[in-house]
């Protein structure tokens, strides 16, 4: 396969200034027919063959200026035609064609395809060339009109409505955009609606389509869905441009949602949520995805991209919007030290692995590949540093130039960056290169202290990683403040800026020798080196005023305490449970701090910190130590634990907000302890009394973990087999529970299951992708769950290239373990790599993470 490099880009030589769209629906030969006003590209040389995307489509007929194309004159390949110069006239001009394509045939569900029998689209990247031929490149935009033909009741599509009647529906989207963003469905759906009025006084009509029998679960996604659009009129300044905005759910999606203009398309696990059927978890990403998406309208859709590099132009400043709404909707310290788990879990695993690429790649092979943690999280990260050093007055000065300067564009990382500059007079140079550069930074830290003056030297350094084996020195803003021994703090959050290799910072006048909170609200997505004690960590967690730091501290203990467990089977000493103790009796902290605070580091997380600290990792005698700690917790707080899980028993109807969310999380952590305790008494009772799923799979959770629970399974899927969302996790935690030695038995058992539809994305993740939950399971030294899950992806690869590219990254960590392990998981990326005839998708993730 080939690879598309950055530095090859080209203006398009024709541009587009109308589509217009029929659509004569059906199953297997669904007919489009479409008219383009093209005219050249004055910004491009002049002369030049007019070049369409086009795949997997019948041809039919085309016509150039009236004048039908006869065959011969296009030169045809499996990915478009080439119209040449000589047959295209020297101004303007109209493109016709009609293609066949084949709806109910897409299984990869990436351009129009079928789902329970309702029609509809994926377009991003590069789908919109599997609809009709077009120059499927999202710096080509243009208003679209589009008329959907077909008996199906609901027929919608991007824009305003237009002319419907019976057996058709037309719809036209003012608003210049690229095809990436086009969007169709059709079928039986029923709508929940409700209308928003935006601050400029526009009426906005909003409608949430669902299949039969799910109306009732849309009432928070519509609820999330108001507070963006009020949220981003208040923050940002950003109304909406449409009089409709519809969000569509559908059970088979590759991904999480899709922005398309006017018309979201949601997987439905993340818009469907009711009390009995959706956890905590379930809710906060419902009003998380909801707000991304809506966010998009400004920041990906009203300015786009350039090209599929810029990526994280729209991916990384709508994560970090998303992420700084929920935070204005929760708590914000609870949100960080999530938002920083799932990174490191996540981004740091790739950043430190063979799929390491920069926020902004300059090469790729398939572009789906790379909607990665980096190009989102730290894309988002990146962003909030930049908000850091310019400040917040710098930062809406420079959005509000953004929007202004770039509305209705193809912009690029240097618009971005350019932006800031002009808004605050800062030389961006060097800060670029969290765009360019590829790694995480280590950031290596001693002090000393002298005569009142407390100096931090601070060493920054990246590692190689594929590409790029020298680094040069990014632009840090460290966060630091200190405290006194007797817990004060003397010095208040200061942001140091570092830019050399190697820097020193001076804290002056100070009475006595400080302990440094360093890279307070994790400042920067760098990972910290600094030897410091047992003691100093305990004091942070007790006293610290930032409060991811204080967390943090409590993490650091943790880690120690299990890397001590692991190498020198040492027993949990009582500092770090002390210190536990103090946080679950601390009536003053936010229950869902507590929670995140008693929560232990996950298994892959040691395993990655072992690794870092030069020790292979056993990830068995990892899951052990774990459950010893656990266990050690459980008998150290023994005293406090029934009491504590009453007291977060709140009375009344559930509710999903945060403040309740984070009563059931730090019940359910005390819940886990207690089952080690009581042979899941409480958990057995939990689960007979719940009148919500939170605290239903909670208890199930908690039964299984301690080997128990058996009936319990049977009684749920008999009390939800109706309910396909539910249904996925009844199988995904069966998998990601059960016992290391069984982990692949038990996946295997569950593929044979009646309901394991596994060319539905979900329930494929649900049961195979929740192996990667099972670290121990997943790397059960027979090499049982590798050959599992290759066995899976090679047989999913025709099928859906995307899927099963994406989650070839269970195997991206491959080079941290025994050489045992490693030669069984090359093995397995090799068979896949051997299958004849694999998607371009796959070969390219194989071929990286073999490196
Ligand atoms: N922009 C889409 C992701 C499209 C993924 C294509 N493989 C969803 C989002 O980030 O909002
Ligand atoms: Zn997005």
């Amino acid at each position: 396969p080939q690879a598309v490099f950055l530095s090859d880009y080209t203006p398009p030589a024709y541009l587009v200034d109308r589509v217009s769209l029929v659509f004569r629906l059906d199953p297997a030969a669904t007919r489009v027919l479409s008219r383009i006003e093209f005219r050249p590209n004055p910004a491009a040389a002049p002369g030049q063959p007019l070049r369409l995307d086009g795949e997997k489509l019948r041809l039919i007929r085309a016509a150039v200026a009236g004048t039908a194309l006869e065959d011969g004159v296009c030169a045809h390949s499996e990915t478009g035609l080439t119209i040449p110069a000589d047959r295209l006239p020297d101004g303007p001009f109209l493109w016709e064609a009609e293609v066949e394509i084949d709806p109910a045939g897409n299984t990869a569900l990436e351009g129009l395809y079928m789902s329970n029998g309702m029609y509809c689209t994926q377009c991003e990247a590069e789908g919109f060339r599997k609809i009709t031929y077009y120059p499927d490149r999202p710096d080509v935009m243009a208003p679209f009109d589009v008329r959907i033909e077909s008996d199906q009741p609901v027929l919608l599509s991007n824009g305003n409505r237009g002319a419907a009647g019976d057996g058709f529906a037309e719809w036209s989207d003012p608003w210049p955009k690229p095809a990436y963003l086009f969007a169709l469905v059709a079928g039986d759906l029923r709508a929940v609606k409700d209308r928003f009025t935006t601050k400029s006084g526009r009426e906005v009509e909003l409608g949430i389509y669902v299949r039969p029998g799910d109306e009732g679960k849309c009432d928070y996604a519509l609820d999330a869905l108001k507070r963006s659009m009020k949220w981003d009129e208040d923050v940002y300044g950003r109304e909406y441009d449409l009089a409709i905005f519809n969000i569509v759910a559908v059970d088979d999606f590759n991904m999480g949602a899709m922005e398309n203009k006017g018309l979201n398309i949601f997987n439905s696990k993340y818009v469907l949520a009711s009390p009995d059927t959706a956890t905590d978890g379930d809710y906060e990403n419902v009003e998380g995805i909801i707000a991304h998406e809506y966010f998009h309208n400004w920041t990906g859709n009203r300015i786009t991209c350039r090209d599929w590099f810029q990526l994280c132009l729209k991916e990384g400043l709508t994560v970090f919007r998303d992420q700084q709404f929920s935070s204005d909707m929760r708590s914000a310290p609870v949100k960080r030290i999530g938002d920083v788990l799932a990174l490191r879990a996540r981004q740091f695993r790739e950043d430190n692995g063979p799929l390491a690429h920069p926020v902004r790649p300059s090469s790729y092979i398939e572009i789906n590949n790379f909607y990665t943690a980096t190009v989102y999280e730290k894309g988002a990260e990146v962003i909030g540093m930049l908000k850091r050093l310019v400040g917040d007055a710098g930062y809406a000065r420079a959005l509000d130039l953004y929007f202004r300067r770039h509305d209705g564009d193809a912009a690029t990382i240097e618009d971005w960056l350019k932006v800031f500059e002009d808004a605050t007079d800062r030389d961006l140079t060097q800060f670029g290169r969290w765009y360019t550069q590829a790694g995480t930074p280590r950031l290596h830290v001693t002090e000393d202290f002298k005569d009142g003056c407390y100096t931090l030297h601070i060493k920054q350094e990246t590692p190689p990683t594929p590409g790029q084996p020298a680094k040069a020195p990014q632009v840090i803003p460290i966060a630091v403040g200190l405290l006194n021994p007797n817990g004060d703090e003397v010095v208040p959050t200061t942001v140091l800026e570092m830019t050399e290799a190697e820097q020193s910072f001076t804290f002056e006048n100070l009475a006595a020798r400080p302990v440094p909170s360093i890279l307070r609200d994790f400042s920067a997505p760098v990972i910290l080196e600094r030897t410091t004690s047992t003691e100093e960590r305990a004091f942070l967690l007790a006293h610290d005023t930032d409060p991811f730091n204080k967390w943090e501290a409590g993490r650091a203990l943790a880690k120690d305490v299990l890397a001590r467990m692991v190498t020198d089977n040492a027993a949990p000493g009582p500092a770090y449970l002390d210190a536990l103790e103090r946080v679950a009796r601390d009536d003053g902290l936010d229950p869902a701090f507590r929670a995140l605070a008693l929560r232990l580091p996950s298994e892959d997380d040691m395993a990655q910190t072992l690794f870092d600290a030069g020790v292979t990792p056993d990830p068995l005698a990892i899951h052990a130590a774990r459950e010893k700690l656990m266990l050690a917790m459980a008998e150290h707080l023994s005293a406090i634990l029934p009491d504590l899980y009453e007291a977060m028993n709140i009375p009344g109807p559930y509710a999903p907000d945060a403040r309740a969310a984070g009563c059931r999380a730090l019940r359910q952590t005390a819940l886990g302890l207690l089952s080690r305790l009581d042979h899941g008494k409480a958990a057995a009772k939990q689960y007979r009394d719940a009148d919500n799923m939170t605290e239903q799979l909670g208890a199930l959770g908690a039964l299984l973990t301690i080997g128990a629970g058996q009936e319990e399974v049977g009684r749920f899927y008999r009390q939800w087999e109706h309910d396909r969302l539910v249904i996925d996790k009844w199988f995904a935690l069966q998998t990601s529970h059960a016992a290391p030695h069984r982990a692949a038995e038990t996946a295997q058992a569950l593929t044979r299951h009646k309901d394991f539809d596994w060319k539905n994305p979900n329930r494929f993740r649900s049961v195979i992708g929740a192996l990667a939950m099972n670290a121990a399971g997943f790397h059960d030294p027979s090499g049982a769950s590798y050959e599992l899950v290759a066995d899976w992806l090679i047989r999913l690869d025709p099928v859906n290239p995307q899927t099963t590219a994406r989650m070839t990254t269970m195997f991206e960590t491959w080079r941290r373990y025994d050489a045992d392990r490693q030669d069984l998981m090359r093995d397995a990326l090799r068979r896949i790599a051997r299958t004849p005839e694999l998607s371009r998708d796959t070969t390219e993730m194989v071929g990286r993470i073999l490196g």
